[in-house]
């Protein structure tokens, strides 16, 4: 299989929703992997580093003000396809035109509180990952379901 990383967070609003295992349960019922896992409470700096992409649009303040409101679920997870298809998994950015099904689409309503955050493409994957993740923290484990997931 062509293994893949892709960084998945729960972000403050999904964490004190009570969504930490409804959102664990989806990836993992799927087949992914997790390799790395920690909740954390990231400074405004932090959040400022992790949204660099966005800092010209009108909603970055905000958006990291409230990335570093509280605790974040920080993870990893691996599988053929994650990266891609862990985003489909979450849905469309804005909630209220997310497909039922998704994460965003049964367990969002606002484009401001839209819990889950997941990398969208190998590069930032990659550059993610090692932003939230020192390299020891990333566990390498052979799952025994690979062989039925994978074949
Ligand atoms: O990758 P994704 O989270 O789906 O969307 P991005 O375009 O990367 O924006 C990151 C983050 O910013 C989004 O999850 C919510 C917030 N945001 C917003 O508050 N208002 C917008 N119009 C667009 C994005
Ligand atoms: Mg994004």
């Amino acid at each position: 299989a062509e293994m893949e990383r892709t960084f998945i967070a729960i972000k403050p609003d999904g964490v004190q929703r009570g969504l930490i295992s409804e959102i664990v349960s989806r990836f993992e019922r799927k087949g992914y992997k997790l390799v790395a896992i920690k909740l954390v409470v990231p400074s405004k700096q932090f959040a400022e580093k992790h949204y660099h992409d966005l800092k010209e649009r009108p909603f970055f303040n905000g958006l990291c003000d409230f990335l570093s409101s509280g605790p974040v679920l920080a993870m990893v997870w691996e599988g053929e396809g994650v990266i891609k298809y862990g985003r489909k998994l979450i849905g469309a950015t804005d909630p209220s035109k997310s497909e039922p099904g998704t994460i965003r689409g049964d367990l969002a309503v606002v484009v401001g509180r839209n819990i889950i955050h997941g990398s969208d493409g190998p590069e930032t994957a990659k550059d993610e990952i090692a932003l939230w993740f020192q390299p020891k923290e990333l566990v390498s484990y052979t799952s025994n379901e690979e062989k039925w997931i994978y074949g």
